[in-house]
Parts: C-alpha cells; sequence; structure tokens
C-alpha cells in the first residue's frame, strides 16, 4: 500500500513512521508512506498557503488552488482522498479493515479553520478520529497510518494477533501475564499454568465477554455470538452451567 501524507508540517511525522511496526512494515516494503509539504505548491513569492475567509470572521482558511495543486501531484488511478476533520464519518477497527484493503491512501491534514469548501467536492471520504477538536489533522493522520498499517497482511506475525485483540472480533482482550509467576503477593491466575489448553481458551473468552459486559456493554449490541459464547454469556449472566 501507498499512503501519500499532504500537511504543512512533514517533519510531525518523521519519528512516528521511523519506530516500532510502521517502521518494519515500511523497510520491509510492505506500506510505502511519503509526506507531501503543501508549502511546495504555494507559487507566490511568500508560499502562501491560507488566506482570510470571505464573510470575515476569525481564523484563515487554507487556499483552494494550493491543494488542488498538492493533491493532483500524488493523484493516482486507484488512489483514495480521505480528509481528517471532526465532521467526518467516526473511525473504527471496521472502517480500518475497508481501509487496509486500499492500494492508495492519500491523506489530507487541514489547519486553521479548515480548507476551502470547494476541496471537498475532491475528496472521497471524511473521517474523524473522535469527537474532540485537534489543532490540526496531522495526529489523526498518524492515527490512521498507525492502525491501518498493522491490518496491512504480513505486517504483524502471521499468528492471529491482529485478529485476537480487542475490537478485531469485535470484544475487548483477556488479561495478559508473564513472569514472575508471584508478584509481591499478586499470583497469575491457576488456570494459566495448568498447560490445558482448551479450558484456558474458554478461560479466556468468558474474562472477554465479562470485561466487555462490564467496561463496554454498548459493543455487545452490535455483535453476534456464537453457540459456546452463547452459553459462556448465559453462565456469567444467570451463574448456572453450560446448557446447550
Ligand atoms: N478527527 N481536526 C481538522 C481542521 C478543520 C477545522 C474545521 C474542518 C473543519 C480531527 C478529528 C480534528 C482539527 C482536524 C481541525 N477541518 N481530525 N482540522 N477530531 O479535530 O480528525
Amino acid at each position: 500500500m501507498i499512503i501519500d501524507i499532504l500537511t504543512l508540517f512533514p517533519n510531525m511525522f518523521v519519528s512516528p513512521f521511523a519506530e516500532s511496526i510502521v517502521a518494519r512494515a515500511r523497510s520491509r516494503h510492505l506500506v510505502e508512506i511519503n509526506t507531501v509539504d503543501i508549502r511546495d505548491y504555494a507559487l507566490d513569492k511568500h508560499q502562501q498557503v491560507d488566506d482570510y475567509p470571505y464573510g470575515g470572521g476569525a481564523g484563515m482558511v487554507m487556499k483552494v488552488d494550493v491543494l488542488s495543486r498538492a493533491i493532483a501531484s500524488v493523484t493516482s488511478p486507484d488512489s483514495r482522498l480521505i480528509y481528517l476533520s471532526p465532521q467526518g464519518k467516526k473511525l473504527d477497527q471496521a472502517q480500518l479493515g475497508r481501509l487496509a484493503r486500499e492500494s492508495h491512501l492519500i491523506l489530507l491534514c487541514g489547519h486553521y479553520e479548515g480548507i476551502d469548501e470547494r476541496i471537498i467536492d475532491l475528496v472521497d471520504e471524511e473521517l474523524s478520529i473522535g469527537d474532540y477538536v485537534l489543532s490540526g489533522g496531522e495526529i489523526a493522520a498518524m492515527v490512521v497510518v498507525d492502525a491501518v498499517t498493522r491490518l496491512i497482511p504480513g505486517v504483524l506475525g502471521d499468528d492471529a494477533s491482529s485478529q485476537e485483540e480487542s475490537f478485531g472480533d469485535g470484544l475487548l482482550e483477556y488479561p495478559h501475564y508473564t513472569r514472575p509467576r508471584s508478584y509481591q503477593g499478586l499470583e497469575v491466575p491457576e488456570i494459566l499454568l495448568s498447560g490445558h489448553h482448551e479450558q484456558i481458551r474458554l478461560w479466556r473468552k468468558r474474562l472477554s465477554l465479562v470485561r466487555t459486559l462490564l467496561k463496554r456493554p454498548e459493543l455487545l449490541l452490535e455483535r453476534e455470538f456464537d453457540q459456546e459464547e452463547r452459553s459462556l454469556l448465559e453462565e456469567i449472566l444467570f451463574n448456572r452451567e453450560k446448557t446447550s
């Protein structure tokens, strides 16, 4: 996948994408991440990228001609242009799964009061990372790149680690433990030391269900349950042994 990021602050992306999983995915050529400095497409002698809003009011608006040239410089037949904004559809793991199947994403980072509305006509989709106001789209773009990259086939180990964890299957993660077995009187649950893989799997599934029920019950409404999960939920809710 190719990801082009259009920004006035390309330096902001250097270290976040030079570390950890994203850096490794880049060096293995599983993802190519480029930043484009929008200011390079301001052609006047002051390299002006923003201007006063028509109609008056506070703040500045990013200029349509500058943005349009910056976008054209990276557009390809299969690129998808995404504008990060609080007015967008809320990002979730399902949206990310969809983005991870694209071959070329262009992320447009707005600043000031936003972009000239005429650019919205060129945008394929508007995405929000949450209902709060950032000072620019850069950090939102970093969130998208990080969360999409780890879904690209081959980026994580070939185990089920991207699917198994929180939200991958619509439930919160079960608790994890590593050595030492006993720490200041706090013990690792006995079942995890037992070597009974099937019982461990069921214990983990039960704890995922309990956690989700207690911490994020609304997630359960968006999810279907298989027979095993129904039986575990019944056991959790009514303290009964599993029936069917
Ligand atoms: N999820 N921001 C966009 C510029 C802006 C201002 C007004 C449209 C209208 C954000 C978010 C976010 C800050 C990025 C304002 N655009 N982006 N920027 N929440 O808060 O994605």
